[in-house]
């Protein structure tokens, strides 16, 4: 048996250089609530992305939960199912309700152009995400939002780094939200933020992710507990240094298999519109069963049995699972492109240290199944 291969692995720095960091936090005794490392990881992390105001959190899940709430979001949410359970989780958890509108064809984010039909009275705002880390139509769904008074939040958990026109995609909307859970470009072991554009919503938002606490003697809102540790923020200022280079080490991976599966029949893949600064979150390749001669459960079988373990992010859609599929716009009908794509996608394996021969060895297994 060859070693086995998953869709991905964690981004790790030396272990070496991270003691220091640890030996500072043993001697400062200060372990977590907004301590020193917490601090300047905020700092340096604004920096990076090229954003004003940020706030960590322990993961992403409940960055979405807090910013729902940070911004008093009720009613009706407009959001895609073809994304992570995750983000309509957030909606059940502050009692909104979800409304599923259909995915575009080219990057499977929402559909700006079936966003109006579903607004009614009760909504109040718009949740798309940045699927795979590709950009929304984020034009289109701002012109929509100010038409109709509507906030929006987006899930760019798969977004680290992302840009348009040299700009974070993350200063788009109300807010935005990050994830920096292991499997990720970047990672905090877990771990998230909420991208805010002014001081004020900031400082809600982190009263929001401790308790709701403004003082000693003073409690303003039933907040939760979503703070990161002086453990993992630390470890996210030193996965700062690295970053860079797992995405340069990346795009190596993402480069070889658009070249060596261009011209195989049957299987597509994404390419980035001009003006992208992409960072290579996940490597989906769709599946025409027609066309390939096989299906992409029977690919998705195959490349197991050579120990490849690719993954159908995301298989089944959101709209298929029991909590949700009885919502009136959670029919097939309503979404006849996520429909499609979540029977034909699958995402090959995709991380900074993956060795290029086995990138070519998950491409010719590929060539060779095609019938
Ligand atoms: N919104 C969106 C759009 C999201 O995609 C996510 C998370 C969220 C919100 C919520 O953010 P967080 O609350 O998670 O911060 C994974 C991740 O757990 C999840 O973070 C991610 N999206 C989702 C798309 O993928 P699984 O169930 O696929 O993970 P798992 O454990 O099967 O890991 C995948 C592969 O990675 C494994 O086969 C092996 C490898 N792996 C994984 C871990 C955890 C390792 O090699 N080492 C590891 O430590 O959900």
């Amino acid at each position: 048996m060859s070693e086995k291969i998953f869709v991905t692995q964690p981004s790790l720095p030396e272990l070496d250089e991270f003691i220091p960091y640890m030996k500072e936090i043993w001697e400062n005794k200060w372990l977590t609530n907004n301590g020193p490392f917490h601090q300047q990881f905020e700092d340096e992390l604004a920096k990076y992305l090229g954003v004003k105001h940020l706030s960590v959190f322990s993961n992403g899940t409940l960055a979405l939960i807090t910013a729902l709430q940070a911004l008093r979001i009720t009613g009706e949410v407009i959001t895609t199912p073809y994304s992570f359970v995750a983000t309509t989780h957030s909606l059940w958890w502050n009692n909104i309700k979800p409304v599923f509108v259909d995915i575009e064809n080219k990057y499977y984010n929402l559909d700006p152009k079936k966003i109006e039909a579903a607004i009614t009275p009760q909504t109040t705002a718009i949740m798309p995400v940045h699927v795979y880390g590709n950009p929304c139509h984020v034009e289109e769904i701002q012109r929509i939002a100010d038409t109709y008074g509507l906030r929006v939040i987006y899930d760019a958990a798969h977004a680290f780094g992302v840009k348009k026109n040299g700009e974070s995609v993350l200063n788009w909307g109300d807010l935005s939200i990050l994830s920096f859970h292991a499997t990720k470009v970047y990672n905090t072991i877990e771990g998230g933020a909420i991208i805010c554009q002014d001081e004020k919503t900031k400082r809600r938002i982190d009263l929001l992710k401790n308790f709701g606490i403004a003082d000693e003697v003073t409690v303003i809102e039933p907040g939760i507990n979503a703070k990161l540790n002086e453990v993992q923020a630390a470890f996210g200022i030193l996965q700062l240094k690295h970053v860079d280079r797992y995405i340069a080490d990346r795009k190596k991976v993402a480069d070889l298999y658009a070249k060596l599966l261009k011209d195989v029949e049957g299987i597509s893949y994404i390419t980035q519109e001009e003006g992208i600064d992409y960072t290579y979150a996940y490597f989906p390749i769709l599946i025409n069963t027609e066309k390939f001669g096989m299906n992409r459960d029977d690919v998705y079988a195959e490349l197991q049995k050579h120990d490849i373990f690719g993954r159908r992010y995301f298989y089944p859609l959101i709209t298929d699972f029991p909590i949700y599929r009885g919502m009136p716009s959670a029919t097939a009908e309503n979404l006849p492109v996520a429909t499609r794509v979540t029977k034909e996608v699958l995402c090959l394996p995709i991380y900074p240290h993956l060795p290029l021969e086995q990138v070519e060895r998950v491409c010719n297994l590929l060539k060779s199944f095609k019938k």
